[in-house]
């Protein structure tokens, strides 16, 4: 309950009066916390401590930390996240879309009182390289009452309160994003039922994110997915000037002619972003290549002088799976999170005794000696109950996060204003059947038919999903804040605008084998090799087999030294069954008639889809 004597805490000094202190006042007078901090990233040794001290975080060894979320708030909420503006035009099929005034009474509402007995921590964040042109879309300040996800922005994105006094002395300081995040109860929330209270929404014509209910990931450190996709891809639509994505970045340099490629990629959340962009060459080709790392999670996008798509990370960290990361599947990543880098764990297996930390796939079995050890949910694994044996000791969507200079692949160039040129576009889902190992496919309207209908096996980076098929617009699904027509066109006019635009591409490392289920392809490390076959394409010097879904390599293109895999299994993944395909285009129909006002580039290119893979089989 809200005291009646609500005394409002004092704002520190360092806020310049002005739209940001004004911003403060008018939600401490909603929330009433007790007091109110300012963060700048220097402040992290002091509030590590104050975290430590409080229990909130515990030590992870040397210069590393773990976290443990409520059992109920441990990964996106899909169904309680919306998108609301005051234009109904912005309603799409996938947005939640609702309209601002009434989300914003209900979250004033909501949030009345709820930030009582803590902290208000004021965390003014840049979402951008600095010295970008886009720079102006990248400047947040996110309110948070949780320290926590205070240690997780600082690692997350710049946050320097520099950027307070750059506002101050602005021309137009009302520019910044507006974020509020506030945890409530998260106890009694009623996640998941019809009494669910959480609300998470971004206003995105007013540039304001108000999340509430959640201290987890992209829930809570609004800087990441709320502002640098949601809203920004809202802002590069209205001023027309770039796209907003989550896609990875990476580089590939061949040593021997010096050449130097980027990639963008977009895989839906869970589906191997992070494990691609921190790729190491296998052994057998890294003599010869060099994979650097731009982003994981999230590229920004726009149209160079020189006629080329140009791309950034926005983001300043790695908010990377655990599962299944380890030094043979992904030794950057493991490099990145060693001791000393600041890296926090969340939701793993902790050992108390020794603040070692675990999850599936770690190591290949579990610790054999369990002393100290307890589960993501706080219960000593040897306390779990008989029935929750072979329950998993990590929670699926545990993370870690480190900032992105403890990844040793960083590339050189990485914080370069200017972005890097985009040779090509790779989008790929978890999918088991169906789709090649990889396929070219012509000209920009095609890449964006890939790319808006791009299928995968969903996964427990969102709430109650794991393993459902569904379309997944460009990996966009969960972050688009406009209507998908709008989209499609945005994305068209973009390309258009190219001279030199990217090559696209569809890859697929997840086909299983219908015998056993065993995926086909090995993954991991391996995939650069699917990379140099799309990167000779564009170059011309392999043309691969044509097929009605694009062009898919050959055996003999392909560089497999050094990789043990049987013909049979090759010839699976780079097989395309019609019949299957044909069935998928039904499928497809459906889902694209979804779409209000879907550009006609996009369906010339689904019925010349149709169109060939019927002239296959005439009957
Ligand atoms: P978000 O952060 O949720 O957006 O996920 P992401 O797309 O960055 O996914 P990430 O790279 O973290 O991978 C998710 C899961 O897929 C992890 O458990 C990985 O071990 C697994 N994975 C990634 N790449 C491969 C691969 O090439 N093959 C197989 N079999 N699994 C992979
Ligand atoms: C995703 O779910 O795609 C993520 C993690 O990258 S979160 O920040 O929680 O969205
Ligand atoms: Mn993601």
């Amino acid at each position: 309950m809200t005291p009646q004597n609500f005394c409002a805490p004092q704002i520190p000094d360092n806020v310049p009066t002005g739209p940001v202190r004004d911003f403060i006042a008018h939600w401490a007078e909603i929330t009433r916390p007790d007091r109110i901090v300012v963060v700048d990233a220097s402040d992290d040794p002091g509030l590590l401590e104050k975290a430590l001290t409080a229990g909130e975080l515990r030590p992870a060894g040397e210069g590393r930390y773990y976290s443990r979320s409520h059992p109920r708030d441990t990964a996106r909420s899909e169904e309680r996240t919306v998108v609301a503006t005051s234009d109904p035009a912005d309603a799409g099929v996938y947005n939640n879309w609702r309209p601002a005034e009434e989300v914003k009474v209900e979250l004033s509402a909501l949030l009345q009182g709820e930030s009582a007995g803590k902290t208000m921590y004021v965390v003014p964040y840049l979402m951008a390289v600095p010295g970008s042109f886009l720079a102006r879309h990248a400047v947040g300040v996110e309110l948070t009452d949780d320290l926590t996800v205070v240690l997780q922005m600082i690692r997350m994105a710049r946050v320097s309160t520099n950027f307070l006094d750059e506002l101050a002395e602005s021309s137009d300081p009302g520019y910044f994003v507006r974020g509020v995040q506030v945890s409530g109860d998260t106890g009694n929330l009623g996640q998941g039922t019809d009494a669910d209270s959480r609300l998470f929404a971004t206003i995105a014509d007013e540039r304001t994110i108000i999340h509430y209910g959640s201290a987890y990931g992209g829930n809570a450190l609004l800087g990441k997915i709320a502002h640098a996709l949601r809203l920004a891809s809202y802002d590069g639509h209205r001023t027309g000037d770039f796209l907003a994505e989550q896609f990875m970045l990476l580089g590939v340099t061949d040593t021997v002619t010096g050449k130097t490629w980027h990639i963008a990629g977009g895989f839906p959340s869970a589906s191997g972003k992070t494990n691609l962009a921190m790729t190491l060459p296998p052994d057998a080709l890294g003599d010869r290549y060099r994979v650097t790392f731009y982003g994981d999670d999230i590229a920004w996008m726009w149209v160079g002088d020189d006629g080329r798509l140009y791309a950034m990370n926005p983001e300043h960290g790695v908010f990377g799976v655990a599962r299944d990361t380890n030094e043979r599947t992904n030794p950057a990543a493991m490099e990145a999170i060693r001791p000393g880098t600041g890296t926090i764990f969340t939701n793993v297996a902790y050992n108390d005794v020794t603040g070692e930390v675990w999850w599936e796939g770690r190591t290949p079995s579990t610790p054999a000696d369990t002393t100290g050890w307890r589960d993501w949910t706080g219960t000593p694994i040897d306390e779990r109950d008989p029935s929750d044996r072979d329950a998993p000791w990590a929670h699926p969507n545990s993370r870690f996060t480190t900032a992105l200079t403890n990844v040793t692949t960083l590339a050189p160039d990485s914080s370069a204003p200017s972005g890097v040129p985009v040779d090509l576009i790779i989008f790929g889902g978890r999918t088991r059947d169906r789709e090649p190992l990889a396929r070219v496919v012509e000209g920009n309207a095609a890449g964006v038919y890939d790319g808006l209908t791009l299928g995968a096996e969903a996964t427990f980076a969102a709430e109650g999903l794991d393993g459902q098929l569904r379309y997944d617009p460009m990996s966009m699904r969960p972050f688009l804040s406009y209507a998908e027509g709008d989209y499609a066109r945005h994305w068209l006019d973009i390309l258009d605008r190219l001279t030199t635009p990217p090559t696209f591409a569809h890859v697929n490392w997840f086909q299983r084998a219908p015998e056993d289920g065993r995926y086909l392809w090995p993954g991991f490390r391996e995939n650069l090799r699917v990379l140099l076959w799309l990167l000779a394409y564009r170059d011309g010097t392999v043309t691969g087999t044509p097929t009605p879904v694009g062009t898919v390599p050959t055996i003999e293109e392909l560089d497999l030294r050094g990789l043990t895999i049987q013909d049979a299994d090759l010839s699976q993944l780079l097989h395309v069954d019609t019949l299957r395909w044909e069935q998928e285009l039904r499928a497809r129909t459906e889902h694209l008639a979804e779409f209000r006002d879907l550009p006609d580039e996009v369906w010339q290119v689904h019925r010349r889809t149709a169109a060939a893979l019927a002239e296959e089989h005439p009957s």
